[in-house]
């Protein structure tokens, strides 16, 4: 076990939610720094080989200094310092996990469109875009979790795609993204998981809706109006 870890973070990041998740869910204990993106602080610069979150930051029993990035790679790092793994055993279904995490990766970029979308047009496509990859992944869904009975590091990984989706739908009041008999019941699961409650602060919605409305896109226009119609 190494003798320190810091997650260099930000409170919106959901590339950082699942770093939390894993670390919760092994019970591994770690120090939480948030950073503004918009303004990245000069350490950061010089630790970060990105400029991006998440970075863990992995003190070892000599006292050197490891840097990981890439929020699937500290998962597994994290999955794999601690007991009762969370990446099946088998090397299909590594395998297949692994691609299906790539593909939840692939799903945020998608949800980045939508919410980044300057008009009708473009923020329609990214939700044809999300109905795509919903109807592919349907079927993939053994239920309770994604590979069945055990909470595993593609639930971690899909969590932060179901927060944002929850988010904006129960603003709005509709339903964005049809959501299948299996992906409704999993990202239900997921979603009462304290793992994940616990990987955003409690003030997540807010900051989120803030974000989204100050980007001046398709979505900050139906969120300012349903805000209106609300007051
Ligand atoms: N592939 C990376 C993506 C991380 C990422 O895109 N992080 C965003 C925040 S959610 C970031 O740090 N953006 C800052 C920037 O691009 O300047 C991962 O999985 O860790």
């Amino acid at each position: 076990m190494p003798q320190r870890l810091r997650l260099i973070s930000h409170k919106l990041c959901p590339y950082v939610q699942r770093a939390a998740i894993v670390a919760a869910e092994k019970h591994i204990d770690f120090e939480r720094i948030d950073i503004d993106l918009a303004n990245k602080p000069d350490w950061f610069l010089r630790t970060s080989p990105t400029g991006k979150v998440p970075v863990l930051e992995v003190v070892d029993d000599a006292g050197k200094v490891h840097v990981l990035f890439e929020s699937a790679v500290i998962a597994e790092y994290l999955d794999e310092i601690s007991l009762n793994a969370l990446l099946p055993s088998e090397p299909i279904q590594r395998a297949r996990t692994r691609a299906w995490i790539e593909y939840a990766s692939a799903t945020l970029a998608d949800i980045g469109k939508l919410y980044s979308a300057p008009d009708f047009a473009a923020f329609d496509d990214a939700l044809r875009a999300l109905k795509v990859r919903f109807d592919a992944l349907e079927n993939e869904v053994a239920g309770p979790f994604f590979n069945g009975a055990r909470f595993g590091l593609a639930d971690a990984a899909f969590a932060p795609v179901f927060r944002y989706l929850d988010v904006f739908e129960r603003e709005l009041g509709m339903t964005l993204v049809e959501r299948g008999r299996r992906i409704a019941a999993w990202s239900e699961e997921i979603g009462i998981r304290p793992s994940v409650i616990g990987a955003v602060p409690l003030d997540y919605a807010d900051r989120l809706l803030n974000f989204v409305i100050a980007k001046n896109s398709y979505l900050s226009r139906l969120l300012r109006d349903k805000a209106l119609i609300a007051a």
